[in-house]
């Protein structure tokens, strides 16, 4: 391998860093980028926090200070937070530095000349109160998939689906709750869908994650332009001499990924074009799966429009890691953050738990229970106490030198050859990602070292047999030695403490998993146990902190008396007459009785019930709410109707004929 170019998503500063980030990105990436480095692969692992966007407007807004203010306490918090854990950036910038700023603007004039971003008129949401265009999340309202009212202007956290703003029903301001108006603005455009052909033949090649690339595929299939600028006074300002540029930044979307370039710019002023323009440069972007179209679709086809530099080699997105069964939510606290973390268990069990649960294939869940009762068992009870009773045995018998071994016996062999069969398969996953199978590899040579150890009975052989002892050290000795160099990327600092002790100087992965016969005689030194058991009391107080963070999540929830319930009335209503509203496609205009008079209402059901099908049905209505006028039409009324699994309409119907007016209680 030649170079290779590392990157992990870069977390928005609007928040400090928690398990999900970890076991999504960073830590794999980090775990990668250290074996790799061992390997003597000129490896480098960039990343940054990404300033710009709604999701640090809002967030500075919430905290009440200023973008900059927020991002650069973010910026320290989350660099802090991933010391705290060992995961090691040759580069850690953000995006609002200097050259961040010249790198997306020389980006953003490239693709204009080149003929790839239009100009273009579009309607958007504008506040009438606050006298502006609201972009993406400064948008809520009604996902039009699964029904959730808290749905953000770009994405619905409830069924996670992507979404624009023009899609969101009852569509209101984030901040202020007032309903919205459509007008016209003017955006920049990249023209992605002329990349269509040109994406997908690229995909197809690629020998990625299945989900990964069927998830991409499906995506480019439906590939439409995307406007790259938004009406926001943070970012980096749209770099055209047009009066229509006033007030326009780029897309957060659009500068961040171009935050790999600038970074690895800043790192390395004069040679990192050499990972951005070599052919032969390998890079990998690390990242969770809700950003993946961002990295295999728009981002590549910026890459093509472009056209200096390469392409992503690979994107090895991870799912989503749940939390005692329930999602994460850094909105609403539900999180296990990493300083607390590491605080509590210490940086290698914090690493090794997570990494046993890092979300590979499937949204994955971490309990904190079996999270650190394993953990204890594999890295603590089987590696720890491998190096503990090989050190002290050595110590204590061989006055602390490595012993000469003399014959090896068969079952010398056959540990040997288990553990190069191990380092094999063991590299061939670390190569493929699979992460958590190269740690149970790991934990197989471990468990089988120490199974030796006691099969051979050392404690015995020192009286009846002291030089076939000497060669059972000899042999533990030197699997301790390859054992630790496969623990290494997944608990680089505990170690390098036990290599200090075995008195190993740090050498390649290669030389590492080899037997080493010149050890013999060499010194080792003091140690002390590598790690302490997370005891079960800890494990309880996690598990209490986690269910209290639960219940804040149902409190949260807000819930409404009887009393205010009672406030919505509900009614049968018998629908005698239905229209089509001309020119939309779903609204229908009804007449209904309600028993003691006929109402008119408007209903978006349309694309799922034709009007001559409605007339005679009894439906629920709610009766009191305040009249609206929908398309020149007044609507008094509002009828009830769930939403099928394409978000279409279903209505809600009495089980037994009821007269119409009836009340529903
Ligand atoms: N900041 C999204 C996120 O944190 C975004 C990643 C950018 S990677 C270029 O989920
Ligand atoms: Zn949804």
């Amino acid at each position: 391998m030649k170079k290779v170019l590392i990157t992990s998503a870069l977390p928005y500063a609007n928040g400090p860093i928690h398990i999900g980030h970890i076991a999504g990105a960073y830590l794999p990436a980090d775990i990668f980028t250290r074996f790799l480095k061992f390997k003597g692969v000129d490896a480098i692992h960039i990343c940054g926090t990404d300033e710009h966007g709604v999701a640090i407007t809002l967030a500075a807004y919430k905290e009440g200070i200023s973008p900059k203010k927020l991002v650069d306490k973010y910026h320290e918090i989350i660099k802090r937070d991933f010391r705290s854990i060992g995961v090691e950036f040759d580069h850690f910038s953000r995006t609002t530095s200097r050259t961040h700023y010249m790198i997306a603007r020389e980006f953003f004039l490239k693709l204009y000349k080149n003929g790839h971003l239009e100009k273009r008129t579009t309607k958007q949401y504008f506040s009438p109160k606050e006298n502006k265009f609201l972009p993406d999340r400064y948008i809520i309202g009604t996902c039009p998939y699964c029904g959730y009212e808290e749905a953000r202007g770009d994405q619905c956290e409830k069924c996670g689906r992507q979404l624009e703003p023009l899609e969101l029903k009852n569509p209101r301001s984030a901040l202020t709750g007032v309903s919205l108006e459509l007008k016209e603005t003017v955006h920049w455009f990249f023209k992605l869908s002329s990349f269509k052909d040109k994406l997908e033949e690229w995909l197809k090649r690629k020998n990625w994650k299945p989900f990964v690339k069927e998830f991409s595929l499906s995506w480019v299939k439906e590939l439409q332009d995307r406007p790259i600028t938004r009406d926001l006074d943070w970012g980096v300002p749209v770099p055209l001499d047009d009066p229509d540029a006033a007030g326009k930044v780029l897309y957060v979307w659009f500068d961040a990924p171009i935050g790999y370039i600038s970074a690895t710019v800043e790192y390395l002023p004069s040679e990192w074009e050499e990972y951005w323009k070599d052919k032969d440069t390998t890079l990998v972007h690390f990242i969770g799966k809700d950003n993946i179209v961002f990295h295999t679709v728009v981002w590549p086809a910026m890459l093509m429009a472009h056209g200096d530099y390469i392409l992503p080699t690979d994107v090895p997105a991870n799912a989503f890691l749940n939390l005692m069964g329930r999602k994460l939510s850094t909105s609403r606290g539900y999180a296990i953050w990493i300083d607390e973390l590491v605080k509590s268990v210490g940086q290698d069990i914090a690493r090794y738990s997570i990494a046993l649960y890092i979300p590979e294939k499937d949204d994955t869940d971490f309990n904190v229970v079996d999270a650190f009762s394993r953990t204890n068992a594999e890295l603590v009870d089987s590696f720890g106490n491998l190096a503990q009773r090989v050190l002290t045995f050595i110590r204590r018998y061989f006055g602390g030198k490595v012993p000469h071994p003399k014959s090896l016996s068969s079952e010398d062999e056959s540990i040997f050859n288990f553990a190069r069969m191990k380092v094999q398969s063991y590299e061939n996953n670390l190569l493929k990602y699979n992460f958590r199978l190269a740690l149970k590899d790991a934990v197989e040579l471990s468990n089988e070292a120490n199974r030796y150890f006691e099969h051979q009975r050392p404690w015995k052989l020192v009286k009846e047999s002291p030089e076939r002892a000497e060669t059972v050290l000899y042999v533990a000795y030197q699997v301790l030695k390859i054992t630790s160099a496969l623990f290494y990327p997944f608990v680089p600092s505990s170690v390098k403490t036990l290599w200090d002790y075995m008195n190993i100087k740090e050498g390649k992965f290669d030389d590492m998993v080899e037997v080493s016969p010149e050890l013999s005689g060499v010194e080792i030194k003091d140690s002390k146990p590598l790690y302490r058991k997370v005891d079960d009391k800890v494990i309880r107080e996690w598990v209490k902190i986690l269910e209290e963070r639960a219940e804040g999540l149902e409190s949260k929830e807000k819930r409404i008396s009887i009393d205010e319930f009672r406030k919505v009335k509900l009614v049968i209503a018998k629908v005698l007459k239905a229209e089509k509203i001309k020119n939309t496609d779903r609204l229908l205009k009804l007449e209904v009785d309600i028993g003691d008079n006929i109402r008119t209402i408007v209903a978006g059901i349309g694309d799922k019930y034709e009007p001559e099908h409605l007339i005679g049905k009894k439906i629920v209505l709610v009766k009191n709410l305040e009249k609206k006028r929908i398309r020149g039409v007044e609507s008094d009324g509002m009828l009830l109707a769930a939403s099928d699994k394409d978000g279409k309409p279903v209505l809600l119907v009495p089980d037994e004929d009821v007269p119409e007016g009836s009340e529903i209680t």
